[in-house]
């Protein structure tokens, strides 16, 4: 039976009945939403045990994505789209009084992620099921995700995220799932038959508890399993006998440590930080998801030697790389096989992703506390190394220097991507450029040993959410182009490439781009009341807010523009708002000072009687999936100016030049695979290469204070930092000022500036020519397609998974 608007209204007013008692008059959005995720469920609900059951009778080989993060953002919008029921659920709230985007709106965002690198989990996820693939995500149910960021005085405040404060309506408790994880204790070792066996006494219970929230294919009736683990205690081994509640309070006291493992999410992005508590929060997903894998696979009662043809486990970057020691450690302590036989098992079985080059984020945990934590698999770490470096001296002679640098445990730290890398069969980079950089300089000896394991995936977002869920009208009118099938099949976007120089098509781009200004400007009125001329360039720098990420260069830029507007009241330049969305480290102090620096130029230029008309600058607090959704429609220009070689990929870049925004770039992560896709000409390009970067830290050359002292723009701009321009004082933001004179500026901002300024004085001139920015537009939106996550997803499966779709039959 097809669905219709009043057999949908009939069934959500039914539902506001039986499930809140509520006639539809007396409705709130919010029990309307809850509503209809219920009606959506039992849908769903049917399709996840038909997918499961599939998946089992037809022994399907299953991949798992071990990450501590995944940003989901919402998922109602993209679950019903995803159903195809969209329009029609739009259509039945909207005749029942409602409107779909307040109701929408009452789901919170699961914001398990920091940035990047949970958002693309979440978009793996979208592909895996869309494109019919067995592969599900293992990650931890924080209570607590990412921090609100709220901007008091310009300055962040972090407030706790308390996500789950209603119901999370797509997750469903499996208590029968339960898994104990143990911490800490002793080992004894005894000898058996001539074999070792390891006992361990005296650690800590802890139970993990599943959460399974179902992830919906497209137009399929595919729905996997996302498996977020909620840490729990146990009161099985706790006996209360004193009278005076002694041990009530002591289980308190435990209960209470228990569950802070997943209470909350680090906050720190391409940042380790060395925290107890997270490498507890590690270990307690690698454990848990891993028992849980080997419970189902032993049903399948195949024998384990086969375990690598039936299951992949991804690690997304070097937070689950214990995943190497603990699957040991069930196969050979639980399971009884011997080292050689658990050990292929394993390398068989784990893939490795690194998602970055910087030193501070590569984990290193001290020895001393894996040992306490975990200490059975610190003794088989520690026979991991030993015959590694025991390999490497007798295999690459010419690598013996090398070992003390390439070892798992050296100078009393254990190196995580250096085990990774040992016990794996895949080690992939996340753009060209990272891969090659990976290759030839970071990981290069382990190139040299290791060189069939190393390969390239360039990341991807999934255009169903990126492009169909929040920008409908740039869908429709490339459909109406080019008909439909590129939906399915991204690559065919292009197809618009004659459309680029076709008028017409031209227009109805431009009509879209500015209707989405619009809705924006609106946004930014009611929240901030705040103006925004909706016929400027809406130039976007949105991220996470990190001193190479170089927000400052375009605060640079910005304030170079309203040095010149003051000397010249009558300059002549295009109407631009300059929005950033990012939130800060709460402990990277340098950051926060940065958004309060934005801030405090935006209440200068935006209160400027002359200059207010030309230039806006806004910062859009709580920067968020939902927020991105807002924004990227919206662009013109996207904002992409890491220092060349320390951005691995970025997926903002790809998300908004699939709205249309050209990017303003350098020549860093995946901004080349852009340019290359684009052609010079319909991209903004600037600044040092990595190469270029790598010089000058290998040659320590670089004396950022030439510029100051030779660039007179510069310096009109860094001198306003500390004369109280922007602040009531002149201390302020002298750290940052220092930081760029007296630290020798690590981010190279000052030896970009003349370029940065060059390139945007280039945006400013092609914006002037209308129909040549459309073109230059519909070009990147053509050569979006290469960065669906579907594509990145099937290079995955082809290449390092071997996986292939599974149909899920009707139910009818
Ligand atoms: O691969 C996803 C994303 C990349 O697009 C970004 O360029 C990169 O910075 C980010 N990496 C991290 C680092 N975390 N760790 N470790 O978030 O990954």
């Amino acid at each position: 039976m097809t669905m219709t608007v009043d057999n949908l209204s009939q069934i959500l007013k039914e539902k506001l009945t039986s499930s809140f008692g509520k006639s539809l008059e007396d409705a709130t959005t919010k029990e309307m939403f809850q509503s209809i995720c219920l009606t959506m469920k039992e849908s769903i609900h049917a399709n996840w045990q038909m997918t499961q059951q599939t998946y089992d009778e037809k022994e399907s080989k299953q991949v798992y994505y071990f990450s501590m993060e995944f940003l989901l953002g919402r998922l109602v919008e993209s679950n019903l789209l995803n159903m195809g029921m969209l329009n029609l659920y739009k259509e039945t709230l909207l005749s029942l009084g409602f409107d779909p985007e307040d109701v929408f709106r009452e789901e919170h965002d699961a914001g398990l992620g920091n940035g990047g690198l949970g958002r693309l989990a979440a978009c793996f996820l979208d592909s895996l099921a869309s494109l019919q693939l067995p592969g599900h995500g293992m990650g931890i149910r924080y209570k607590y995700g990412l921090f609100q960021q709220k901007v008091v005085n310009g300055y962040q405040v972090e407030l706790p995220d308390n996500w789950l404060k209603d119901e999370y309506m797509w997750e469903t408790k499996r208590g029968d799932k339960a898994i104990e994880v143990r911490f800490g204790g002793t080992v004894e070792t005894t000898v058996d038959n001539g074999h070792l066996q390891f006992h361990h006494h005296d650690y800590e219970r802890v139970l993990a508890v599943p959460y399974d929230v179902p992830i919906v294919g497209f137009d399929n009736n595919t729905v996997n399993t996302l498996r977020l683990w909620s840490a729990e205690s146990t009161t099985n081994h706790f006996h209360f006998h004193s009278s005076r509640g002694h041990d009530y309070y002591h289980y308190l006291d435990y209960k209470r440590s228990i569950e802070k493992i997943s209470e909350f999410l680090y906050p720190d992005d391409s940042y380790y930080e060395g925290k107890i508590l997270r490498l507890k929060q590690q270990y307690f997903l690698v454990s848990a998801g891993l028992q849980s894998i080997l419970h189902r696979y032993k049903k399948r009662n195949k024998p384990l030697e086969q375990l690598s043809e039936h299951v992949v486990i991804q690690i997304n970057d070097t937070h689950p790389t214990l995943v190497v020691p603990e699957l040991m450690r069930l196969l050979m302590d639980e399971e009884k096989l011997g080292w050689d036989e658990a050990w292929s098992i394993t390398q068989k079985t784990v893939a490795y992703t690194n998602h970055t080059t910087l030193s501070e984020a590569l984990e290193k945990w001290p020895e001393e506390m894996i040992k306490t934590l975990f200490p059975r698999l610190y003794l088989i770490i520690h026979e991991i190394n030993e015959r590694f470096c025991k390999m490497l001296w007798y295999d690459y002679p010419e690598l013996r220097e090398k070992i003390p640098e390439m070892a798992i445990l050296s100078y009393e730290q254990v190196h995580m991507a250096h085990l990774s890398m040992v016990g794996s069969f895949s080690i992939n980079g996340v753009a060209k450029l990272h891969t090659d950089i990976l290759k030839d300089r970071v990981m290069k000896p382990f190139y040299t040993v290791f060189p069939k394991r190393f390969n390239n995936k360039t990341n991807g977002i999934t255009h169903r959410r990126w492009l169909l869920n929040v920008n409908p009208k740039l869908t429709d009118v490339i459909s109406q182009a080019i008909g439909t099938d590129w939906i399915h099949q991204p690559g065919q976007l292009t197809d618009l490439i004659p459309f680029a120089t076709d008028s017409a098509f031209q227009e109805s781009i431009a009509k879209v781009k500015h209707e989405n200004k619009v809705k924006l400007a609106n946004f930014i009125k009611k929240q901030y009341d705040l103006t925004i001329d909706d016929q400027s360039i809406v130039d976007v720098h949105i991220k996470r807010l990190h001193g190479y990420k170089r927000q400052l260069l375009n605060l640079f830029h910005i304030i170079h523009l309203y040095n010149r507007c003051l000397e010249d009241p009558s300059l002549d330049l295009i109407p631009r708002t300059f929005i950033f969305g990012a939130k800060a480290a709460p402990g990277y102090s340098f950051a926060k000072q940065v958004i309060k620096l934005i801030n405090a130029v935006a209440e200068k230029v935006n209160n400027h009687p002359d200059i207010s008309s030309k230039i806006k600058v806004v910062f859009l607090e709580n920067y968020s999936v939902s927020l991105a959704e807002r924004i990227i429609p919206a662009a013109d220009l996207s904002e992409q100016i890491s220092t060349a070689s320390k951005e691995a990929s970025g997926t903002g870049n790809m998300k908004l030049m699939m709205n249309g925004a050209l990017t303003i770039g350098t020549l860093d992560g995946a901004n080349v695979e852009i340019g290359e896709l684009v052609g010079t000409e319909n991209i903004f390009t600037f600044g040092l290469t990595s190469d270029e970067v790598f010089h000058y830290q290998r040659e320590g050359e670089y004396r950022a204070r030439d510029y100051y002292n030779n660039d007179r723009r510069l310096r009109n701009v860094m001198d306003l930092l500390v004369n109280e321009h922007f602040s009531g004082d002149d201390v302020e933001f002298k750290d940052i000022f220092y930081s760029l004179l007296y630290n020798n500026d690590e981010y190279f901002v000052l030896k970009d500036f003349d370029s940065y300024i060059h390139a945007q004085s280039r945006v400013q001139e092609a914006y002037q020519n209308q129909s040549d920015w459309l073109s230059k537009s519909i070009v990147n939106i053509a050569q979006s397609g290469m960065f669906s996550s579907d594509r990145t997803i099937q290079e995955y499966a082809n290449d390092i998974w071997k996986i292939k779709p599974t149909t899920i039959g009707n139910l009818i």
